[in-house]
This record gives C-alpha cells, structure tokens and sequence, in this order.
C-alpha cells in the first residue's frame, strides 16, 4: 500500500476488532478495572451529528490508554430508547414507535462504528426492550416494598415495618411517610382490614400513590411538564393549561436528602454541578413556628429561617393553594381575593417564582395574632409562596425580606426595622439575649442564635426546629404510551404488585398512541389490560413511566446484560464497581444525575450491590455549536452577492447548506442544485469567488449548520474526525465547529504516514539505533501525552503529537525504535491507522494488545551548557560545552576561547572559578 487510504484501513481494523472481539470485557481479577461510561444517547431519527460524538471520543481515548496500560476496561454503549419524538412520531403517521426506535437504532449504530469506538457491543442494552425493562419493573417493585428507616439511615423491606405493626402499631417506627398517616396500636393494626392496611402501608411504600398538582392540558389530554409550559399554555399547540391534582405515582427521593450532599463530597464532580445539586436540595434550617388566626379555631404554621426577625413581622401570606384560604377569605373581601385565587391557581409555581416583576396578591380579611408580642396582623394571600414548600405560609418581614419588601410596598403595609428597642422584655430574652438579629451575625453565631431560639420557642410550645428541603418527591408517572407498564393492578381502588414470575409486564397493543376521549392514557385503550389472579380480573395501571426510569440504572445492567435471573450478577456487579470515569452533558445535573443517584443508594440499602455512589469521576463536555454560513440575496432578485461586496447593495441574509461551503467559500454548482428556486441564481464574484458570512448558532436543521460525522468521515476519515474534534478545544468548552482547520489535521496524518514509508510508498524503517535528538522527541512526546491523558486535555496532546512528527520528518526519523512507540502513542486518538502501521512493522497482534511507552527522564535532560564566561567580574562571552567535561577540562576550554585569550592578552589567570553546569570566572 502505498498513500495513506483512511477508507480502506478503516474499514478493515473495525472488522477486525469486531471479529476478534476486542474489547469484550470479561471480569478478570488478575487485573485492575476501569469502568468507563457515556451518557448514552436517545436514538432519534435525525441521527448523530458530530456535537454528539464529542464525549465518546474523549472517553475513548481514555479507554484506549487505560488498556494500554493493563487496565480490565469495561466501555459499553445502548439506547436510552423509551421517549417522546418516537410516540409523537408514531401518534402522526400510526406507526408503531417500536418499529420507528429499532430503525434509529440501526444508524445511530452504524454511524457510532464508523467512528471506530472501542465499545464492547456486547453489553449493549435499550431501555425499551422487555427483557431490560423487565428489571426497571422489578426495581419498582423492590421500591414498591421498601420504606425508610430514620433512625438506621436506609431503606429496610417493608415487612420489617409490618412486623413492627404487629408488635407495636406504630409507635417507636421513625419511618419517611405521608404527613396524615395515623397513629395505631397493634391491636388497631389487627382490626384494621386488608384494604385499610394497605392504605397505611401506601403511605410508608417508598413509592407511593399521591395527591399532586399537575399541569393538565386537556386539548392534548396529558400532564405537561413545567417546560412544557409557558405563560399557562402549552408550548406545543398553544392549548391552555390548567393546574390539577391529580393522582400520580411518587417516589420518596427526599428520604435521601441529607444522603445526597454528603455523598457529594466522596466524589470527583466539577463543583458546579456539585453546587446545582445542592441547590437543588435546597436544605434550610429552621423552625415551624405558629400563628393563632382571630376568631378562628386555627393555626397558621410557618417555615422560617429567621425567627430573629419576628419583631418585624408585619403580616402574614399563605400560597393561594393553602387549605385555609377559602375559610379565612371574609365576606367584604371575598370578590376580590376569590377573583385573584383563581388567576393565581393557573400560573404554575415556577412562572409564579421566575416572574418576580407582577407582583400580586390579596388580603383575606382575617387576622393573625404574633404569638410573641400578640399583635394583630393581616393575613393575604400572595403569589410567591410556593404551595409546596414549607407550610405554604410565610410569616413576612418586609425590612428583612426582599420579596415581603416588594410585596409590602406594593400594597402598602408596614415595613418594621427589628432593633433591639422593639423586642420586648420579658416575653422574649430580647437584649442580649439569645435573638439577635441575624443580618449582623457571621455563619457560626447566628447558626448558634438559631439552635437557641428554637430551644426558646420548643419550650413555649409556639414552634419547632424544622429541617426543610427544598427538593421535592419525584414523580413518577407519565400518561403516555412509549414508556415502561407499571407492574401494579388495582383492586378495591388500592394498588398491588403483580407476580415476580409475571414479569416483564409488557406493553400492549393500541389502535392509537393518543389518550382515550374521556382523557384516560393511551393504555386505556388496550383490549384487556387487566391482571387475572385467583380473586378474578383486575385493571392494570395505564400510566408509564417517566424517562428517567430506565436511565437510572442502566450502567449495572451494562455489566452483565444477558443475565436472566437477576438485575445484575452480584459478584460482577462487585468486581466492576462504581463508574470510574462518566463523560455526559451537564444538563443533567439534577435530573438523571439525582435519579440514578438515588437508585444506587436504594439498591445498596438492599444490600443487593456494594457500591453507594454510581459515578466516581465525572466530566461535562461542552457544547459543539454550529458554524452557519450565509449568502446574501440582492433585495427582489435572485442574485447572490459576495460577503465583502454586500454593502454596495440592499441585500437580506439567507442561511445556506454548510455542507455546500469549503472554507466559507461556496460551491456554486451545489448551490443551484440546493433548492429549485435556486437552479438560475446568479453570483456577484470577489476575484471569481463567493465568500460566505458566517456566524455561530446552536446545531440545528433549521440553520442548515448540522455536520453528519458521516460525512467528514467519508472526505477525510474517522481518525482525522477523531483528532480534529479533540482539536477543537478543551473538552469542557463550548465551542463552534468549523472544518476550516481540518485539512491541517488531515495533513498531519497523511505525514505520520509518511515517516514509516519511503518515497516509493514502500514501508521503511531502520533497526538502527535512534539518535540522542530523535529519543528527546519521543520521549518528550510520550510525557506529554501520559500528562495530558492523566488531566483529560486531549486538545493539547493532538498539537504535541503534530510537533512530534515535525520533528521526526525534519530529522528524517524511521527507526524503529522510535516509530514503534510513537503509533502506540497516537493510537487512542486516531486507532485505525496506528493499528495498520502498527501491521506494517510486522506487529501480529492488535496495538491495544501493547503497553504504553515508558516515559525516561534520562533523554530529556540537556547534554551541553551555555557557560557565561565572566572576567573581571564582567560577563565577555558564551561557551557551549559538554556537560560530561570535568572541572579541568572546563577550565581548559576557556583559555583556549578566543575571546578570552584576547582579554588575557598573552597571561595566566590570577584566579580561575568553574563551577560545572553554570559558570566561569576569570580575573586577571
Ligand atoms: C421570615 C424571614 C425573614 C425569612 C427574613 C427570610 C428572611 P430558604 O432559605 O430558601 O429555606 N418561605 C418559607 N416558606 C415559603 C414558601 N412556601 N414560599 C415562599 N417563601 C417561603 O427560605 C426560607 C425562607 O423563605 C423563610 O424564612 C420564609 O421567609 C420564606 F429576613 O421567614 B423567612
């Protein structure tokens, strides 16, 4: 072979690997492991285009290097293949999204094995097939069965609970349950009935049935999510969306809470999304205090983080979903605030928290008494606190506070400085006593001030410390088709778990993927979507689950895919562990990675895996942006004209086909052939080309900016793709894709290439041993790229790598003791075609079989020094001498420099300093 023919090579070593089956992993003990892990990807039908590709290349190359290092590496891909764009599809053009998923699948494959991934194909797993999902059902289950147990810190079977029941009621159980549930004896427990003790149950199940406010499109017939929604209509469609309660399937992820941030600090995550989790979680201590309300037998309780405020306290605001709004709402109010409730009741909390401009709001009528000075206050109700966070009530502070500010001024309530002056003796330890205010305390005293006052406030019985999340229990249904069944039935409306041995429960057939006409999800429509058991038939649950469902486990699945009797085998799920490294976009942050978080953790209280967090090291790429390209239509005509000339004319931009543009020129030809109404446009030229104005935007088909990697791969081949999109930039950056560096990557390798051929193209290379310049450069480049590996910048290591080898092609380099290690270096990055060369030098095992090259100080260090030469203390010149010479014949050297002996002027020396490796001082 002679040129350099990437699509030929190419071809032949992913045959090869796949035949051979490379990179099938197999526990094996006499080795470390390394478990690496790509988000995997949502199979849609616009196939990958090359942002998404970006992060699998990178953890790649660390696979790569890890096997060449003697690492055990497990490095599988699947689908994440349940979701929207394929049901959506299929509810347009009736075809089943099953069919629609395995067709995408199809080429998402194809075109990741074009890359030349070292994935272990093997492993692979889709969330959407029954024998995967047969496990997300069991894990429900497991869940379904589960509660948490306060003062052990984890999830215990719910058996355990029963017993206890039993034995006790539930007096002594400090379990996570619902805020209602009952307090009973055993005796009440063994007089309960089967449905009652279900219903305590449900409410101690770690996944659960429960009451909550959705957002509920009727046009579309289906719970929308927060994004799904803006100003109260539905994105899609624009239909009106009204806020509902619904019953849906909840799942007790806040029992984790405080299990969540401390897991935070075992693993190497970017402290941003560390942060975004915590926010997320949102802990606040604080205390639950109560208000009497005047006239009334009720209490307003409140969440507050600053009890030291409450001098200041000039009225109340309840959520305009509180319990007591309607009662409190007083005859001469009730116009007004009823008229403001309803609004306020469509715009969904998060509209209600980001619009802090509208400030809205009404006053109740009633009257809430300070239970620390017993002043009478106003209670309104107001649009920024939240329903369901803390008691929906907020006891407002307005000179403390800057949404009670905004709120007070508004409407013009009073606005109370707390001081000293107005704390009052005797109800309240006021002056130096243990409520301070807090805005001039640092974190620690007032943390201090805090614990006190709790204590004070407990002790009068007028509130309670309270620990409060922001987080929320995560739901957990959807009313959609292409997800996983639930494996529950309902019987007396209670639900029960079908029979392990009747999984997977699997999705049935429907006549339409839309709800029913009466708003039921589409599973409604599904002929006999019932569970027969001995007591007769009952109906299955027809929600699904949500997408993170399948994407919260999958790298356990990943270990051992085929496993029928278990989840995950045990002893694999041992020896493979946590992720070690888990490359994927930050947008997940608080989502899939809460979620599987969660699982781990739940999975680990069970006792069935080892492991607590999934993902030990994490990276987020960043984002590959396109590069648009435009040309500009002379105003009414259909001509086209050149980017430097387009100010002589009145013109409009047009996005045009990156794919049509080489180095923002544009091809002509293809242009005409683009698009009909193009076929007779016409050009005005600079020096006989169009230059296209360029910008960047997001990669989207709509700005005709969206690069297929087939495409790049087909012009210059997947090793240049791979380099280049390393090339790029850091990993973490945000970055445009632009080919116009390209060439220069391919042109590098067509010149790696070349180092191991001669001029007739034949191979070449000598058994001679390297010179001292050519071992500096290796080696220079092997430490390098070990350094740049070790700190994931991969950018860095491809520019060393095209130093390195012009370097060798100046020193017209072809040892073999030196090309052998350099294809083992370059390897990770551009595999195929350090596999053939690898070939070429007669090697008959793959190059990932190789060790990677040991890195040896000895050749980098200097071997001559420039000695500054000083006489009278004055430096006169510079000598270039070996650094192996010893004092004396340093020493000799200089008097025999030229320049020197014109200074000595035909003498010796009074004196002579040599210190070797640095200097030489003369005085004469
Ligand atoms: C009085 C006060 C005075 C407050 C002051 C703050 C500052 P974090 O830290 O996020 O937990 N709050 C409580 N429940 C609320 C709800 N459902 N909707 C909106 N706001 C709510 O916030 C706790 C503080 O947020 C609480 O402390 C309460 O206002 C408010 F100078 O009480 B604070």
């Amino acid at each position: 072979m002679a040129d350099y023919n990437p699509q030929v090579i190419e071809k032949k070593w992913q045959a090869y690997w796949e035949q051979n089956q490379i990179f099938n992993a197999k526990v094996d003990k006499s080795k470390p492991k390394f478990y690496s892990l790509d988000m995997f990807p949502y199979p849609s039908g616009a196939g990958l285009h090359v942002g998404h590709p970006l992060g699998y290349i990178a953890s790649d190359i660390i696979t790569r290097y890890k096997r060449l290092q003697g690492f055990n590496v497990l490095h599988p891909m699947g689908y994440d293949s349940f979701g929207l764009p394929a049901e959506q599809y299929a509810i347009q053009t009736g075809q089943h999204p099953a069919i629609t998923t395995e067709e995408n699948i199809k080429r998402y494959t194809e075109q990741l094995k074009n890359i030349g991934f070292a994935f272990d194909w093997e492993k692979e797993v889709r969330t959407s097939d029954p024998t995967y999902y047969r496990w997300t059902q069991w894990i429900f289950m497991q869940l379904f069965n589960s509660y948490y147990d306060k003062s052990e810190d984890k999830a215990k079977r719910i058996d355990n609970l029963i017993e206890h029941f039993e034995k006790s009621g539930n007096t002594g159980i400090n379990a996570v349950c619902d805020e209602d549930t009952p307090e009973f004896t055993s005796e009440d427990w063994e007089n309960f009935s089967p449905k009652q003790k279900q219903e305590i149950l449900l409410k101690y199940r770690l996944t659960f049935l429960a009451e909550t406010t959705v957002n509920w499109c009727a046009a579309l017939g289906t719970v929308l999510s927060n994004d799904e929604v803006k100003d109260g209509f539905s994105e899609r469609g624009g239909h009106p969306v009204e806020r509902k309660k619904m019953i849906q399937w909840s799942m007790r992820i806040t029992a984790y809470a405080d299990r969540f941030l401390k897991g935070l600090d075992t693993v190497e995550w970017t402290e941003p999304i560390k942060e975004m989790q915590r926010n997320w979680i949102g802990k606040s201590k604080g205390a639950e205090m109560v208000f009497e309300v005047k006239g009334h037998d009720k209490q307003i309780k409140v969440f507050t983080t600053r009890i030291d405020t409450i001098y200041g306290v000039t009225y109340l605001a309840l959520a305009p979903e509180h319990d007591f709004v309607q009662d409190l709402i007083t005859e001469d109010q009730r116009k007004s605030a009823e008229a403001y409730v309803e609004v306020a009741r469509n715009r969904s909390e998060r509209d209600r928290m980001t619009d802090v401009k509208t400030i809205s709001g009404a006053f109740t009528g009633s009257y809430a008494i300070n239970p620390f000075n017993g002043e009478e206050i106003q209670i309104w109700i107001a649009d920024y606190v939240l329903a369901g966070y803390g008691t929906g009530a907020v006891m407002a502070v307005p000179a403390h506070d800057e949404r009670d500010f905004n709120f007070a001024k508004h409407f013009g309530l009073e606005i109370r400085q707390v001081i000293e002056g107005n704390m009052e003796e005797g109800s309240f330890p006021g002056k130096g006593g243990i409520i301070m205010n807090s805005d001039f305390l640092s974190g620690l005293e007032m943390q201090a001030a805090m614990d006190k006052a709790i204590e004070f406030v407990e002790a009068r019985k007028i509130g309670k410390g309270k620990i409060q999340f922001r987080m929320r229990d995560a739901i957990f249904t959807r009313q959609r088709y292409w997800g996983e069944p639930l494996p529950v039935y309902f019987k007396d409306s209670l639900p029960y778990l079908i029979e392990e041995k009747d999984l997977p429960l699997v999705l049935p057939e429907v006549d339409k993927y839309l709800p029913t006409e009466d708003g039921e999800p589409p599973l409604a429509r599904a002929k006999d979507w019932n569970y027969k058991t001995s007591e007769g038939e009952f109906p299955l649950e027809r929600s699904t689950m949500p997408g993170w469902a399948g994407s919260s486990w999958y790298f356990l699945r990943y270990m051992d895919p085929k496993n029928e009797d278990k989840f995950v085998d045990q002893e694999i799920a041992k020896y493979w562990g946590a992720v070690d490294l888990y490359i994927g976009g930050a947008e997940h942050a608080t989502g899939h990675l809460l979620y599987s978080r969660f699982w781990t953790k739940f999975l680990f209280d069970l006792g069935v895996i080892d492991i607590e967090e999934p993902f030990q090291k994490m990276i987020n790429q960043g984002m590959i942006q396109g590069r648009s390209n435009f040309v500009y239509r002379v105003k009414g005509t259909n001509k086209f004209v050149s980017l430097g000339l387009k100010d002589q004319y009145e013109t409009s931009a047009m996005h045009v086909d990156v794919n049509i543009v080489h180095n923002d020129q544009l091809n002509l030809d293809k242009f005409k052939s683009w698009r009909p109404d193009l076929v007779d446009a016409e050009f005005i030229l600079e020096d006989g080309k169009y230059h296209c104005g360029s910008e960047v935007e997001k990669m989207s088909k709509s700005k005709y900016n969206v690069v297929n990697p087939d495409d790049i791969i087909e012009r210059y081949g997947a090793d240049t793709l791979r380099l280049y999109e390393m090339f790029l930039g850091p990993l973490e950056q945000f970055k445009p894709w632009n080919t116009n560096g390209i060439d220069g990557v391919s042109k590098f390798l067509k010149k790696l290439w070349k180092l191991y051929h001669n001029n007739a193209g034949e191979v070449s290379v000598s058994n001679d041993a390297p010179s001292k310049e050519e071992l500096k450069t290796l080696h220079k480049t092997i430490k390098k790229t070990e350094e740049d590996l070790e700190n994931y910048s991969f950018n860095t290591s491809v520019a060393s790598f095209m130093i390195c080898v012009n370097e060798l092609t100046a020193m017209k380099c072809n040892k073999r003791a030196v090309l052998e290690p350099l294809a083992v270096l370059v390897s990770p990055y551009a595999p195929h075609i350090a596999e053939e060369l690898w070939a070429l030098l007669g090697n008959m095992d793959s190059i990932i079989k190789a060790s990677f090259p040991e890195f040896k100080e000895e050749y980098l260090v200097e071997n001559s020094h420039e000695y500054p030469v000083s006489i009278n203390g004055k430096m006169r010149t510079k000598l270039s001498l070996s650094l192996s010479l010893t004092k004396e014949e340093i020493e000799k050297a200089a008097l025999e420099d030229e320049t020197v002996q014109k200074w000595l002027e035909g003498n010796a020396p009074k004196k002579m300093i040599v210190v070797p490796g640095k200097i030489v001082n003369i005085v004469i």
